[in-house]
Parts: C-alpha cells; sequence; structure tokens
C-alpha cells in the first residue's frame, strides 16, 4: 500500500520524537487506527520506527482520564475550571504573581503553549512559566543565542544526507531519531566514502554505523572541540573570509590552545585522526543532543560545536552546519513561541525591554512580565519552600522526569494547590494533583508542531475526544476567561490562534529577530486545515532553506560570536563512597515515562524491565551476576535494577535507562538518584553524570509472574509490562512467604480459580498455574532463589490459551522457541534470527530480513541484527 494518501486516509504527525514524521492514519472502526508513514512528509518520505508502526496501539481507553476530578471525585468542567481560577486568582491578590506557576512540557501543540505562555506572562504577569525543553533543549538554546543571536538550527535533514562527515556528540540517533538514522544510513550505503564518527562515552545501537567512535570521559566534550579547533588553525583549514563576520576568533583559539586535551581519556593517535578527518572534510555536520545538553557545562558544549563550524565558514551551506536534534515533537516549537521562563513568541526575548513592550502591546496585557521567571529546577525547589502556592502541570511528569526526582515528588505532594492536565491519571505526578483535568492527547487534538529542522507540521484530529477530555489550549483559555480577561482568550479554534501568533511573528520580524511566519496569516480555517508541512522563516515574499551562510547574524553587531571555553568536568565527583559516574538515557521502545507507549505489548519486549549496564570487571569485582539484581545508591536516592553486563560501557561508569516509574517499577525511578546540578548558564540539569554506590541486591527469592488481570505487586522489587492479553512482570523480595499459593492468589485478585502447583520449600522453588472454568490458562507464577530462567515470551503468549504445560515455562520440542524479541513490528525473536544465521542462509542484515522479516518494516532494529552478524563473524574468526 505504497504511494501518497489514500481518500479515507487523514495526514497528521507522529506524537513522539523531534524527527516529526508525517502518518497517514485511517481509523479501524473499533475505536483504534491503522498508521503508515506519509511518503509526502519531508521528514520521513514514508518511513516510521517502532515507536510511530505501533501509534494505533497505544489509543485504548482503558486508563484515560475521562472526567475532571477535583479533591478525589469525578466533577463537572464548570466547576472544575472555576475552582482552578479562583484559586489562581486568590493566590495572585494575596501573594502577588510569583506565587503561581506552570510547568509545561514539548508535547504541547504550539497553540497550546502560545495561550499558555500568554496568560502567564502577559495577564497574570509573571514569568514563572517553564518547560520539560528546560531538561532538554535549553542549552542549546542559550549556546545558540550567545553565537547567532538566536535560537536558530542553521540547517536541515537533508544536510546530513549531503555531507562527507556526519559526527554524532552524545546523540544515540538509532534508536532516539531513528527515521533520522534510517536516512543516514541509507546515505551511507549509497556513498560509502561517506563517513560517520559517533563521540559517546557508552558504545550505543548508534556506533554500529559509525568509522569511528570516540568513548570519551563523561562530560569532557569541550576539551574535545577545542583540541579540534586547534587542529583546525594548524591544520589551515580556516576561512579568513567568513570570519569577517565572527567576533571573538582569537580569544577563543586562544582558550582552545590552552586545553588540555588528555581530560578526554581519549588516546592522542585517535584524537589526531578524528581531527584530521574534520579538517580535511569540507561538508561535515555536527549533530549533537542530550549527551552535550543534559550537562552543567551544556552551553559550552554547544559553543565548543559551533566554534568550530563558524572558523570554517562550515555553516547554513548544503551538507555542513552544527545540527541540534530535538527531542520532542514540538520542542522546536516550543522555543519559537516562547515556552522558556526567559523567552518571549516568535524569538523575542523577555529581558529585552523593547521586545517586552512590542509583546506587551501586541497583547493589549495588563501586567506584562518584567523579569525572567524561575527555571524548572529552581521552580520546584520553590514549590518545596512552599512560595509557589498553585501550580498548574501540563503534558508532563515532573514528579518522575525532574532531576532529584523523590524531593519534586515531595514538593508537589506539600504544595497547596496543584492541577494536573493530562491524558491519564496513572501517573506519578497525577496521582499527587488536587485537580486533574483530561486533555485529548494525540489523534484527538488539532494543532501544529515544529520539528528539528524547522518545519511545521499539522497534528490532526482524526478520533473524537474520549469522555470529557478538551484541548489543552481550550482548558487554558476557559481558565483565562475565568480570571477576567475574556477578550485575550476569545480563541475559538487552535486556526484562530496560529494566526495571532503568526502575525505576531510579523512584527517580530521587523524587530529584527528571525522567526517569522507572517507568510501563514490569514489562512482562515480551510487554509489551516490544509497547511502543509512548512519550513519557516515564510514570508509573503518566500523562505530561506538554511540560515547564515550569507554571515548575517542576529546579534546586535549582525555579527556572529566565537566564545572561549575551557572544559569543566562534571560537579558530582566520584569518590570512595560513590565510585561509579551514572549516565542516563532512553531505550528504543519506549517513550519517557511509558504513559503511551507501554500500552502496545509489542513495545514492551524488547527491554521490559529497568537495568543498569554495567562493566563485566566491575561486575565481577563487586560480585554482580549477569540478570541480577543491584542497588544503585546516590546522595539523594536509591534504586533496584537488573545487571545487564557489558563491555558496551566502560569501567567506571554505569548506565541505566530514565522510563520507570511509580506505575511500572518503583524501585526504577532513575532521577531518584540524578542530583538537581545545573548549567550555570541554562540552568539544564546534569542528568547524565551522577555519582553512585553499587552493590548486590540479596534478593531471597526471584519471581516472574503472567497474569490477565493487571499485577499490583507489593514486594520489594517489581517491575511490571503489558503482554498480548494481559501483564507481566519480574519479582523479588528479601523473606519468601510461608505460603506460595495464597501469595500469588492475591496478587493475581484470584481467589477461587482452579490451580496446578509444584513446590520444593527444600530448593525454595515454586510453579503454579491458574486456570479458568475452560481450561484457559489465567495466570502463572514462577518462583526461585537465583533469577528466575525461562522463555518470558513464551510463558506470556500462553496467557489465555488452552491450559496445556504452562508450567514447564518451555515450549516443547516441536515449537521452537522465538526469543526475546528484537525486531517489534513483525515480533521476530532473537533465536529466530540466530537459527538464519548459524545456518548460513543469511549473512547480511538484507538477507536476515529475507529469511525471517526482521528489520523489514520500520527498520530500527537493523542495528541490532547488523550487530549480531558482527558477533558471528567474530565467532567465526576465532573457531
Ligand atoms: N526511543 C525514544 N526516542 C526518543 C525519546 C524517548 O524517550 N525514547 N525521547 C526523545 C527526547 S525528548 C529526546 S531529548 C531525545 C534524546 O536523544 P539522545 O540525546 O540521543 O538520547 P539519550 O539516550 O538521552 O542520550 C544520548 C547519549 O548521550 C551519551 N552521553 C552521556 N554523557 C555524555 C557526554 O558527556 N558526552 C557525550 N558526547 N555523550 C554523552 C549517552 O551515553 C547517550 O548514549 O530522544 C527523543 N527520542
Ligand atoms: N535522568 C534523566 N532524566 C531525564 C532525561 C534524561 O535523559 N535522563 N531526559 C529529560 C528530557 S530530555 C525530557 S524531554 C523529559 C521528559 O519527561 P516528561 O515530560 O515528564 O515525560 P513524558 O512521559 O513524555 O510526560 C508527558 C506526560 O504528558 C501526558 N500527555 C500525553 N499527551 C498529552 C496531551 O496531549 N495533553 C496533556 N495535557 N498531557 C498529555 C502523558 O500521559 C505524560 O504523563 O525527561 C527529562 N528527564
Ligand atoms: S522517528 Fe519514530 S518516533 Fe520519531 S517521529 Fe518518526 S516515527 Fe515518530
Ligand atoms: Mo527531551
Amino acid at each position: 500500500m505504497d504511494g501518497s494518501a489514500h481518500s479515507d486516509e487523514l495526514r497528521t504527525t507522529c506524537a513522539y520524537c523531534g524527527v516529526g514524521c508525517g502518518v497517514l492514519v485511517r481509523p479501524d472502526g473499533a475505536g483504534g487506527l491503522s498508521v503508515r508513514g506519509d511518503p509526502d512528509h519531508p521528514a520521513n518520505l514514508g518511513r516510521l520506527c517502532s515507536k510511530g508502526t505501533a501509534l494505533g496501539e497505544t489509543l485504548s481507553l482503558d486508563d484515560r482520564l475521562l472526567s475532571p476530578r477535583a479533591f478525589g471525585t469525578d466533577t463537572d468542567w464548570d466547576s472544575a475550571l472555576s475552582l482552578v481560577a479562583d484559586r489562581f486568582s486568590r493566590s495572585i491578590t494575596e501573594h502577588g504573581p510569583d506565587s503561581v506557576a506552570f510547568y509545561v512540557s514539548g508535547q504541547l501543540l504550539t497553540e497550546d503553549y502560545y495561550v499558555a505562555n500568554k496568560l502567564m506572562k502577559g495577564f497574570i504577569g509573571s514569568a514563572n512559566i517553564d518547560t520539560n525543553s528546560r531538561l532538554c533543549m535549553a542549552s542549546t538554546v542559550a549556546g545558540q543565542k550567545r553565537a547567532f543571536g538566536t535560537d536558530t538550527v542553521p540547517g536541515t535533514y537533508e544536510d546530513l544526507e549531503l555531507a562527507d562527515l556526519v559526527v554524532l556528540v552524545g546523540s544515540n540517533l538509532a534508536w532516539c531519531h531513528p527515521v533520522l538514522y534510517q536516512r543516514l544510513a541509507a546515505a551511507k550505503a549509497a556513498r560509502p566514502a561517506m563517513k560517520v564518527v559517533v563521540i559517546d562515552p557508552r558504545r550505543t545501537a548508534t556506533c554500529d554505523l559509525a568509522d569511528m567512535h570516540l568513548a570519551l570521559a563523561p562530560g569532557s566534550d569541550v576539551a574535545l572541540f577545542n583540541r579540534l579547533l586547534a587542529a583546525i588553525h594548524e591544520g589551515g583549514a580556516l576561512d579568513p573570509t567568513y570570519l569577517n563576520h565572527v567576533d571573538g576568533f582569537e580569544e577563543t583559539l586562544q582558550a582552545a590552545q590552552a586545553q588540555r586535551a588528555d581530560v578526554t581519556g581519549l588516546p592522542a593517535e585517535q584524537l589526531a585522526a578524528f581531527c584530521a578527518m574534520w579538517v580535511g572534510i569540507e561538508k561535515v555536520v555536527t549533530v549533537f543532543s542530550q549527551g552535550v545538553n543534559q550537562s552543567s557545562s551544556g552551553t559550552d558544549k554547544v559553543n565548543a560545536i559551533i566554534n568550530c563550524h563558524l572558523a570554517t565558514g562550515r555553516i547554513g551551506k548544503p551538507g555542513m552546519g552544527p545540527f541540534s536534534v530535538t527531542g520532542q515533537p514540538n520542542a522546536m516549537g516550543g522555543r519559537e513561541v516562547g515556552g522558556l521562563a526567559n523567552a518571549l513568541a516568535c524569538h523575542l526575548d523577555l529581558e529585552d525591554a523593547g521586545h517586552r513592550a512590542l509583546v506587551g502591546e501586541f497583547w493589549n496585557a495588563p501586567t506584562m512580565a518584567q523579569d525572567a521567571g524561575l527555571k524548572a529546577v529552581d521552580l520546584f525547589k520553590q514549590v518545596q519552600a512552599g512560595k509557589i502556592k498553585a501550580l498548574w502541570i501540563m503534558c508532563t511528569n515532573p514528579a518522575v522526569s525532574m532531576p532529584d526526582a523523590d524531593a519534586v515528588r515531595d514538593a508537589i505532594a506539600g504544595c497547596d494547590f496543584v492541577v494536573v492536565s493530562d491524558v491519564t491519571a496513572k501517573t506519578d505526578t497525577a496521582r499527587l494533583a488536587h485537580v486533574l483535568l483530561p486533555a485529548t492527547g494525540w489523534g484527538e487534538k488539532d494543532g501544529t508542531v515544529t520539528n528539528s529542522d524547522r518545519t511545521i507540521s499539522r497534528q490532526r484530529a482524526v478520533l473524537p475526544a474520549p469522555g470529557a477530555a478538551r484541548p489543552d489550549w481550550e482548558i487554558i483559555c476557559d481558565v483565562g476567561r475565568r480570571m477576567g480577561w475574556q477578550d485575550a482568550f476569545a480563541f475559538a479554534t487552535p486556526a484562530q490562534i496560529f494566526d495571532e501568533y503568526a502575525t505576531l511573528s510579523g512584527q517580530a520580524a521587523a524587530a529584527g529577530r528571525d522567526f517569522d511566519i507572517s507568510g501563514l496569516t490569514g489562512l482562515g480555517a480551510e487554509g489551516y486545515a490544509d497547511l502543509p508541512p512548512t519550513r519557516w522563516p515564510v514570508t509573503k515574499q518566500g523562505g530561506t532553506e538554511r540560515f547564515f551562510a550569507d554571515g548575517r547574524f542576529f546579534t546586535s553587531q549582525g555579527r556572529a560570536r566565537m566564545i572561549p571555553v575551557t572544559a569543566r568536568a562534571p560537579v558530582a565527583r566520584t569518590g570512595p563512597r560513590y565510585p561509579f559516574v551514572l549516565n542516563t538515557g532512553r531505550i528504543r521502545d519506549q517513550w519517557h515515562t511509558m504513559t503511551r507507549t507501554a500500552k502496545a505489548p509489542r513495545l514492551n519486549q524488547h527491554l521490559g524491565e529497568p537495568f543498569l549496564e554495567i562493566h563485566p570487571q566491575d561486575a565481577a569485582a563487586l560480585g554482580i551476576a549477569p540478570a541480577s539484581l543491584v542497588t544503585a545508591t546516590s546522595p539523594t536516592g536509591r534504586c533496584i535494577l537488573r545487571a545487564l553486563v557489558t563491555d558496551r560501557v566502560q569501567r567506571g561508569q554505569v548506565f541505566a535507562p530514565m522510563h520507570w516509574t511509580g506505575e511500572t517499577a518503583p524501585t526504577g525511578r532513575i532521577d531518584a538518584l540524578v542530583p538537581g546540578i545545573v548549567d550555570p548558564l541554562s540552568g539544564q540539569p546534569e542528568s547524565k553524570a551522577a555519582v553512585v554506590a553499587l552493590a548486590p541486591y540479596h534478593a531471597g527469592w526471584f519471581g516472574f509472574a503472567v497474569s490477565t488481570n493487571i499485577l499490583a505487586p507489593d514486594c520489594t522489587y517489581w517491575a511490571r509490562s503489558r503482554v498480548t492479553g494481559g501483564w507481566r512482570a519480574e519479582l523479588a523480595g528479601e523473606s519468601a512467604p510461608q505460603d506460595w499459593e495464597a501469595e500469588a492468589r492475591r496478587l493475581f485478585a484470584l481467589p477461587d480459580a482452579r490451580s496446578q502447583s509444584v513446590a520444593d520449600p527444600a530448593t525454595g522453588t515454586a510453579r503454579m498455574a491458574f486456570i479458568d472454568s475452560d481450561n484457559t490458562l489465567l495466570a502463572a507464577l514462577f518462583v526461585s532463589r537465583t533469577p528466575v530462567t525461562l522463555s518470558r515470551d513464551f510463558t506470556a503468549a500462553q496467557l489465555g490459551q488452552a491450559a496445556g504445560t504452562p508450567l514447564s515455562g518451555r515450549p516443547s520440542a516441536d515449537m521452537p522457541d522465538p526469543g526475546p524479541v528484537v525486531c517489534a513490528c513483525l515480533g521476530v525473536g532473537l533465536n529466530t534470527i540466530g537459527a538464519a544465521i548459524t545456518s548460513g542462509q543469511a549473512t547480511t542484515v538484507a538477507q536476515v530480513g529475507e529469511c525471517t522479516g526482521a528489520g523489514t518494516n520500520c527498520g530500527s532494529c537493523r542495528p541490532e541484527i547488523a550487530a549480531l552478524l558482527a558477533v558471528s563473524r567474530q565467532v567465526e574468526a576465532a573457531e
């Protein structure tokens, strides 16, 4: 079913990452959607990754918030909105405008974001609105503003394909921007001379594409790029003509030359080889992401990278430039619309009196905020101190995703009045709210998002709003009207909001800013409905594909700035008490706090529980066995995680994913370990360099359970996830219960079901199955004194099936075990792929695809298949 949209398909944009892929959706008649990549969208040209492909499986209403709730009881919208408006107004009257705050999200649509900012900054009169983009893009914003005078990504996705060298710094593109990775991989396959370098302390799936992997010391990127700048100078790669448009060259070069490169921990030859490659190849794109931003020197890292591009004039030209990839679907739109506490819409600055006046007049604002508001980490500190009396959290889950998450959770719990707008009540944050407001989610809401390469795309509603859910923009406008500002929030549609925003952008452009979408004013309802993906700027006269090749910048002098920077180590230092550096990040098939991706069983198959990557020698020294449990302790908190022993991480460093929560694995809330240390310029937390102590968690028993009912364990360690037809859970605890069967009946909420059980108190093993009257399997529990070894996928697949030999935990001989799932789209397991490789049937990724189907849909698992082939070749070579 290739080719353009069919008449019954609607075009929209993926809910997840900043690649911003176009999707074609069609209601399946059962409340869900069928989804495929939009071949006409410039970001993906028909491709989708595993998460995008599974979008249709995340739409069930079973855990949705369908009605407003106040103080634990369902209520109507009128009461809920009046309550919110009254409490905010009262706090403002009694304690001033800075006693209230909004904490919002890069997953809001531009229209939602615009009205939230208008309400707080123009009408409430405070700038206490910050966004989870503070945890994500703030260092890039600060770095680009320092260098360019504006927060602008100069290039486009096409530049990654046109480049002869692509350097990926602190970016696991294969898992986090999979479609962009696929585009890069395809370009490299077509043009094998193209080089790819990965700069990351960890060997990630992205390294499979790399010609060179620089496993630098955590946080040492500034030293590396300073060394590069010195090498650019030595190698004669400076562009003197372009440098006429740049200030600060001499000082910056001196700082770079004074930099010690050994702090990178990289062998001198490797560093020299990288520099020679960069110096010698003109068409270079340097992609960067959270390994750069989430650092106490994040802003300096960004500038260290940009310095090299400015010095060589390799910027804003086809195949050249620094390229920050954004995380959330509207991370970029949120920056454009002034979502951060120190920004105003249309790349205007809150701290610039002229800009404040311009926006204040345009909005006819009664009380324009005069000073920058609290940045996320400080904002929650003020909540904790009782200074913020009313807090409205929209579309983000800070009780999980903020650093020092236990303290943030407690701060929210202690706040006088907390409002949460979400699509579900089942989040760690929503559970703390006094008022819960049900928002419409992806597929139900309507508006625009901007992706990493400045392309504005429409998200379109294709499903009806479930229950009483309403779009975020409408909820915000309603509260604004009830607080007394009827005219300013009289919008009836997102199109009207967009039009006001586009009009303001024209004025911002007239004041010398780059963000200009005035060409999109006056679209009307129809023009807005039909708006195709459009890269800004869009003036009535046309647009610009790339920025800065002409040497024109948006600083007061109109020149770019090179910034002298010197490397600083991460703030938290390892020592005898906390000997390991904890790096954190993402996995391929989960999105953040899992409220949506965890609903799709196939997305839970890839990595089903929270884990800690640890080097084999460190694990051995600490007595941590593979698949055992580890306690990680930091100055702020404690976690228990599954040990994943691998040399992908260096000695002394460990890595854990950020996704697990109180809902899915309470001891896996990784931000409990991360301190609230921030970059002094951007306020972005250092999420990638906490310090921890590690020890084996000596469980008295381990368990694995599957159940058609949701599992609600209460043991020390548990992690649960959905499988087709039910749930599965990993369990562990200290002392084993006396009566396993009674315990299992409680766990499964099956007091009366028929059971089969085998228990051996002497060895501590127990196996039991609960069977329905029609002889199908309802639940099974496997217990052992050591981690339970059985085929998880096989056991889970028995749920709801005729109860044959469920207690074996193994398929019978005539039915081979497919093994852990590698290809989430087509459900192809490791063993199936392994068999194709060892039988000699498949020697390339493409052949594995032909034999097994793996990797032939979205391609997100191709790096893993390539790694399996590489391992098999190594084994063969050794034999
Ligand atoms: N599957 C999936 N995709 C996502 C998301 C998701 O939740 N799941 N979230 C989206 C969002 S919001 C974001 S922001 C992006 C993030 O996308 P990425 O930034 O690519 O993802 P991370 O895994 O957070 O971190 C990237 C890498 O930084 C490395 N790193 C750590 N410390 C350093 C350092 O000091 N220097 C360098 N050079 N590297 C370092 C880590 O080892 C890690 O591999 O992903 C987006 N895409
Ligand atoms: N240790 C560590 N911590 C990190 C990071 C890291 O790399 N390491 N990364 C940081 C980064 S880059 C990011 S972006 C953050 C992400 O962290 P969060 O923003 O906290 O994560 P999400 O799970 O995406 O939260 C989105 C929430 O909005 C809800 N939601 C979904 N759609 C809608 C909607 O349309 N309207 C409303 N009102 N709600 C909706 C979802 O159910 C969910 O509860 O985490 C940060 N925290
Ligand atoms: S790469 Fe995947 S998650 Fe990102 S926008 Fe595209 S389909 Fe969605
Ligand atoms: Mo992010």
